[in-house]
């Protein structure tokens, strides 16, 4: 994209680009449960101009075996986007790097810090407290147990929120790390409440920094449910581990 085209863009009225600022180019991906033809995609452009895209063109169908068609539909969005009056909840904090972390810590806490974690519940899903805890980390990012100064103990999946208190008051944690995969049927929201409850039961919920994570995770969300912070995809342990710090810090706990 040339410096001129960016130089165009009007932000009070974004409109998705194709090849031209404003050309309102979009793609969108849909299965109708309908036998794949003429009728079908006729009732796919139907849908896409009720979507608000001019000129649909189906420009992919397959039949999906029994009854149902899957597309690709190309069109003009009519609509558009205020960009300058969006607003964010989010975890607004200095990222520091993992060395930069252990300084920090060196500096102002001047002892180990304790974060327990799991993927509780339910979930099964790993990948995710993994990419945050775990000494590989992710994409190139290190995971907390790499970090000097924190003593990261992952405890792995489908752990009860119960066994997560236990732990985090065995070892004294100073934030517990909730991760949260599967969100059908608001499973997560019911999971993630408990917790809080649990934790305010047993006096503890002021004592820890709570954090939870996962695909479908906001911060915004988080504070919904009483959790202090919230990260979503794209998070990596530096993140996590600076707002903790910095938390920890400023909340006197160093
Ligand atoms: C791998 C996988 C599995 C593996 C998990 C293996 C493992 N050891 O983890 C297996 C095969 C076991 C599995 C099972 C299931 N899965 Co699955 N699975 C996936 C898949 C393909 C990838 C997930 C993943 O690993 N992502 C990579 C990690 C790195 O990304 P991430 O989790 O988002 O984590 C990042 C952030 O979210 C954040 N983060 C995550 N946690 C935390 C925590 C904290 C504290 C912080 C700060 C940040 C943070 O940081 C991470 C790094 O940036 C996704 C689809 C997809 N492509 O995403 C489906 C998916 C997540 N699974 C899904 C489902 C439905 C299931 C099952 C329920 C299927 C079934 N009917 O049996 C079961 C789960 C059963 C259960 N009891 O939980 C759905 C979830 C839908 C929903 N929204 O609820 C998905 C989206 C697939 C789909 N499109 O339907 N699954």
């Amino acid at each position: 994209m040339t410096q001129t085209a960016i130089a165009k863009v009007d932000l009070k009225n974004v409109k998705p680009y194709g090849d031209t600022m404003n050309d309102g180019m979009m793609e969108l991906a849909f299965t109708l449960p309908v036998p794949h033809g003429e009728e079908a995609s006729e009732a796919a452009k139907i849908l896409a101009r009720k979507m608000g895209l001019d000129e649909p063109n189906v420009v992919y169908s397959k039949d999906m075996d029994s009854g149902f068609t899957f597309f690709v539909v190309y069109g003009k969005c009519q609509h558009t986007v205020d960009y300058t009056t969006i607003k964010v909840t989010k975890v607004e904090v200095d990222i520091m790097d993992r060395l930069e972390c252990a300084q920090y810590i060196k500096d102002n806490i001047k002892r180990d810090v304790v974060i327990v974690g799991a993927s509780t519940g339910t979930d099964a899903h790993t990948v995710g407290i993994d990419a945050i805890m775990n000494m590989k980390g992710f994409h190139g990012h290190f995971g907390l147990e790499r970090y000097e100064g924190i003593e990261a103990i992952n405890m792995g999946s489908q752990v009860p929120n119960e066994v997560l208190i236990e732990k985090a008051k065995e070892v004294g944690a100073d934030a517990i790390l909730v991760s949260q995969t599967v969100t059908q049927k608001d499973v997560h929201v019911q999971n993630l409440t408990n917790m809080v409850e649990l934790l305010e039961a047993e006096g503890m919920r002021d004592k820890v920094i709570l954090v939870c994570g996962g695909p479908r995770i906001s911060h915004e969300l988080a504070q919904e449910l009483g959790y202090d912070a919230g990260f979503g995809a794209h998070t990596y342990a530096e993140h996590v581990a600076s707002f903790v710090l910095t938390e920890l810090v400023n909340r006197g706990r160093a």
